[in-house]
C-alpha cells in the first residue's frame, strides 16, 4: 500500500518548496496531509496538481500517518514530532531540535541511507542547510581518500532565516537600490535600508560575519553545526572541524569555501573525475572559461556543485574547493523528502 504522508509546517519558506518537491519527483505517497499553526489552517494549497486544506496542528492529525515531515521552528519540533511519533508516524524533522540525540540519527542519504532504520524514537533528523550544501561531496571524497580536516566558510543566503530574512533583504535591496550614492561612508548602508529584520547589520551592500546564536568561545550556532554534524554524519566523532559562517545577500543558495585534508594524496584532477561521477554531485570547474558554480545559476537545482577545485600548494593531501547547494531543496526540503522516500519503501516494501 502507499503510505500516508503529513507535512508540518506547508505553508512556511521550505513547506512551500517541499510542495514543488513533491508534486516533482516520483509519486510515492498516498494521501498526503497537509497541516501548520492554526492561523494559517483552512488554507488551499496545491500539492500533485490537487488542492488540499491546510490542518491545524492538533495529535489527531497524525492519526494514520506513516511518514511526518516537520519544516518548523526548533520549540514546534520539540514538542511535535515526539507527538507524531507516539501516534505511529516516523517522523522527518528538518528542525536542530533532535540533531545531535544520539538515538536520532542524522541523515543524508547519498552518505549514511544505512542510518535511517537505526531510528529508536521514531524521529529521523535532516541535517542544516549549510552541512548539506557540502557534505554529499565532501562524503565522496571522504569515501576514497579519508577526511581528516575540514577548514570551512559559509557564504549564507537570506533565506536560510526563513520568509522574514527573504523579505528583509528584498525591502533592503529595493530601499539601498533606489540610492545611487550609497556605499561610499560608513554607515550610509545601514541609515538606509532601516529594519534589519533577523540579521545583526544590513544584508544589501554588504557581508555580515554572523548566522545563529552565540555559544561558548565566541562561536556561533551555526559554525557549531557546520564542526558536529559533519562528524555525526560522516561516523567520525573526531574529525577537525573549523568554521565561520558568513550572511551575503543572495535570497536562496549557500555557497561554501572548503579546504579539506585527507589521509591521502588527491590529485585535483583525480578529485574531479571522482566527484563528477558522485550521486547528487554536479562539476562545474574550468575557470579558463568562467565556468563555476554561482547562486544565481544553482538557485532551484538540486545537487550539490562543484568547482575551483584545487590540489592545496602547500599540501598535496589537501583540496581547495568551492560549492553552492539550494538550501531551500538539498538543503532542506528535497534531502527531507529523500528520507522519507527512503522510510515509504519499508511501507511500500511490507
Ligand atoms: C541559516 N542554516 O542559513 C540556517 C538555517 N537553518 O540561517
Amino acid at each position: 500500500r502507499l503510505p500516508t504522508l503529513a507535512v508540518v509546517g506547508a505553508t512556511g519558506a521550505v513547506g512551500t518548496v517541499m510542495l514543488d518537491i513533491l508534486t516533482q519527483r516520483e509519486n510515492v505517497w498516498g494521501e498526503i496531509r497537509l497541516v501548520a499553526s492554526p492561523r494559517s489552517a483552512g488554507k488551499v494549497l496545491r500539492v500533485r496538481g490537487e488542492d488540499v486544506v491546510v490542518q491545524a496542528l492538533a495529535p489527531e492529525v497524525f492519526d494514520g500517518v506513516d511518514v511526518a515531515m516537520f519544516d518548523v521552528p526548533d520549540e514546534v519540533s520539540k514538542e511535535w514530532a515526539p507527538v507524531a511519533a507516539a501516534r505511529g508516524a516516523v517522523a522527518v524533522d528538518n528542525s536542530g531540535a533532535f540533531r545531535m540525540d544520539p538515538d536520532v540519527p542524522l541523515v543524508v542519504p547519498e552518505v549514511n541511507a544505512d542510518q535511517v532504520r537505526n531510528r529508536p524514537r521514531g524521529i529521523i533528523s535532516n541535517p542544516n542547510c549549510t552541512t548539506l550544501s557540502m557534505i554529499v561531496a565532501i562524503g565522496a571524497l571522504h569515501r576514497a581518500y579519508g577526511v581528516t580536516d575540514l577548514v570551512v566558510s559559509s557564504y549564507q543566503a537570506a533565506s536560510g532565516a526563513g520568509q522574514e530574512g527573504i523579505d528583509t533583504l528584498r525591502d533592503q535591496m529595493a530601499k539601498a537600490g533606489a540610492d545611487r550614492s550609497l556605499g561610499d561612508a560608513a554607515g550610509d548602508v545601514r541609515a538606509a535600508v532601516g529594519e534589519l529584520g533577523p540579521f545583526p547589520a544590513p544584508l544589501a551592500y554588504n557581508v555580515v560575519p554572523w548566522a545563529g546564536s552565540l555559544k561558548d568561545g565566541g562561536w556561533s550556532s551555526e559554525e557549531l553545526k557546520v564542526r558536529n554534524e559533519s562528524r555525526k554524519i560522516l561516523g567520525l566523532p573526531d574529525l577537525r572541524v573549523s568554521a565561520t559562517c558568513v550572511r551575503v545577500p543572495v535570497i536562496t543558495t549557500h555557497s561554501l569555501v572548503v579546504h579539506a585534508s585527507f589521509a591521502e594524496e588527491v590529485p585535483a584532477d583525480a578529485a574531479r573525475e571522482l566527484l563528477g561521477s558522485a550521486e547528487g554531485v554536479r562539476v562545474q570547474d574550468d575557470p579558463a572559461n568562467g565556468e563555476f558554480p554561482t547562486p544565481a545559476d544553482v538557485v532551484g537545482t538540486d545537487p550539490t556543485w562543484v568547482g575551483r577545485i584545487r590540489q592545496s600548494l602547500d599540501d598535496p593531501k589537501s583540496l581547495d574547493l568551492f560549492l553552492c547547494g539550494d538550501n531551500l531543496r538539498k538543503g532542506a526540503a528535497l534531502n527531507t523528502a529523500q528520507i522519507a522516500e527512503v522510510v515509504a519503501g519499508e511501507f511500500t516494501r511490507a
